[in-house]
């Protein structure tokens, strides 16, 4: 991988499928020609020119808008063309086809996004941040997103890194003029404020793990008494008959998942079969898998008949597990829907999943409930990469701040900060090793 890379590279930009507009985009030196031959005509800078496209007999493939980006104010920072025409998958696909003839060549997954990188357009946060926008599922996480590519994250790394910069200069010349009068350690606060640094770092990680913590796929399990009710309740969250639903006690044997998004979160949904002894062999199995899928679930679901509320024992729940009790069945009951208090610590929530009276507040409690996990502020998309980026500054920059308190050593303490720096400039991508970057651009989907 490199930026001195000189192919020109083409893609539909647009998803599979047939729509009323699809993007076939250019990049790299030859895009204006490969345009200007497929139009037959001359493109100017950062003009739509409605245009026919033609095949290699001259024959119109299409017509619609050409717009060629001059390098380096385009995405890539490259020679940029886009072509928009019609979105049938077989007028993009002949298009695609003509560019190649052309001269250009198949962009890989996340090319695209990958030259911006390396032309300097993007920093690697801002490149992930595209990805984790088109790849959003809920307004939360795309809203992240889009505080991450606006730079958000960005500038408070390059502001750590500026400032380690400083503090590794002023290590140095405490290491370089020993004999000076002036003792630059201590005149200049490095101490202090690498310890500033590491408390930064900490906060840094504690806003990524709850931006993490909101972005990621939840899982919940609805786990209960035969007929309470769960399979009804899968349905009504799903707004499908997912789900067997029958009157007889241990309808459902298999675990059965299905996805919804509720207002913040993506959630799987996970429907079990009913606890309770039995000798069926089958059924056993069923509620071991059930016990089984509470073992990794972030929520679990606990549902009761409201007309008999007999709760199933549940002590073989993970002592951390996190529950909303769900009382089932009350257009028989009579209770009234939503929220009540029947355990401070727990929230449990009344409804009906067969008259879906009060479902839109057991999606509000599940949300709530996910949400409040994290006690800290949330601010911009964020992955494991940088979780395990800033866990590892803040490892090696105590680490280095405890040695320099054992042995008052300014050659090893710039060892050290070298070594966070790394940590530090790898999110942005100032110092990245091609695997890294082969694995993160690989991630994106083709055209971006
Ligand atoms: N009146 C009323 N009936 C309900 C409600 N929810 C479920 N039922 C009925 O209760 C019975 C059992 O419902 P299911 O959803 O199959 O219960 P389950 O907990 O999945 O049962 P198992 O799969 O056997 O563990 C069915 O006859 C449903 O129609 C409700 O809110 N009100
Ligand atoms: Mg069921």
């Amino acid at each position: 991988m490199t930026t001195l890379d000189t192919d020109t590279i083409a893609a539909i930009a647009t998803p599979r499928g047939n729509g009323p507009v699809g993007i076939v985009r250019l990049s790299g030196p030859k895009s204006l020609d490969i345009a200007q031959l497929l139009t037959r005509s001359e493109l100017q800078p950062r003009y739509a020119h409605y245009r026919s496209f033609f095949s290699k007999n001259h024959d119109p493939i299409d017509s619609g808008l050409a717009i060629y980006f001059p390098k380096p104010r385009s995405f890539t920072g490259e020679h940029v063309v886009e072509i928009q025409a019609h979105g049938g998958h077989i007028v993009l696909n002949s298009l695609l086809s003509r560019c190649l003839e052309l001269g250009a060549r198949s962009a890989r997954p996340g090319e695209f996004s990958e030259r911006s990188f390396l032309n300097g357009k993007i920093d690697l946060l801002q490149a992930e941040a595209i990805a984790d926008l088109i790849n959003a599922e809920t307004e939360t996480a795309a809203t992240l997103a889009t505080a991450s590519l606006s730079g958000t994250f960005s500038a408070l790394v390059d502001e750590l890194s500026a400032t380690l910069t400083e503090l590794r200069a002023l290590t140095e010349a405490s290491i370089d003029f020993p004999d000076e009068d002036i003792d630059v350690m201590s005149q200049y606060d490095v101490i202090s404020r690498l310890q500033e640094c590491l408390k930064t770092i900490s906060q840094l990680l504690d806003t990524v793990s709850a931006s993490q913590r909101k972005t990621q796929r939840y899982s919940a399990v609805l786990i209960g008494a035969p007929n309470a009710g769960k399979s009804s309740l899968l349905n009504a969250l799903a707004h499908d008959d997912v789900a067997i639903v029958t009157s007889v006690a241990g309808t459902t044997r298999d675990t059965l998942k299905h996805s919804i998004i509720t207002r913040s979160v993506a959630i799987d949904i996970i429907d079990t079969a009913g606890i309770r002894e039995s000798n069926d062999f089958i059924e056993q199995e069923g509620v071991r898998r059930a016990k089984a899928s509470t073992q990794t679930a972030d929520l679990v679901l606990n549902v009761v008949d409201d007309c008999q509320p007999n709760h199933i024992d549940s002590s073989w729940l993970p002592d951390n597990a996190i529950k909303i009790n769900i009382h089932n069945k009350i257009d028989l009951s009579g209770r009234q829907p939503g929220r009540f208090n029947c355990d401070v610590a727990q929230p449990c929530v009344a409804l009906s999943a067969t008259n879906n009276l009060g479902v839109e507040c057991l999606i509000d409690t599940i949300d709530e409930v996910l949400l409040s996990q994290g006690q800290h502020q949330s601010e911009f998309s964020a992955r494991a990469r940088h979780i395990d980026a800033l866990s590892d500054a803040h490892r090696l920059l105590e680490a280095s701040l405890v040695r320099f308190n054992d042995h008052n050593a300014a050659e090893l303490l710039s060892e050290d900060l070298k070594s966070v720096q790394t940590a530090i400039d790898s999110l942005t991508g100032k110092i990245s090793s091609d695997d890294i970057l082969g694995e993160i651009f690989s991630s994106f989907c083709i055209g971006k």
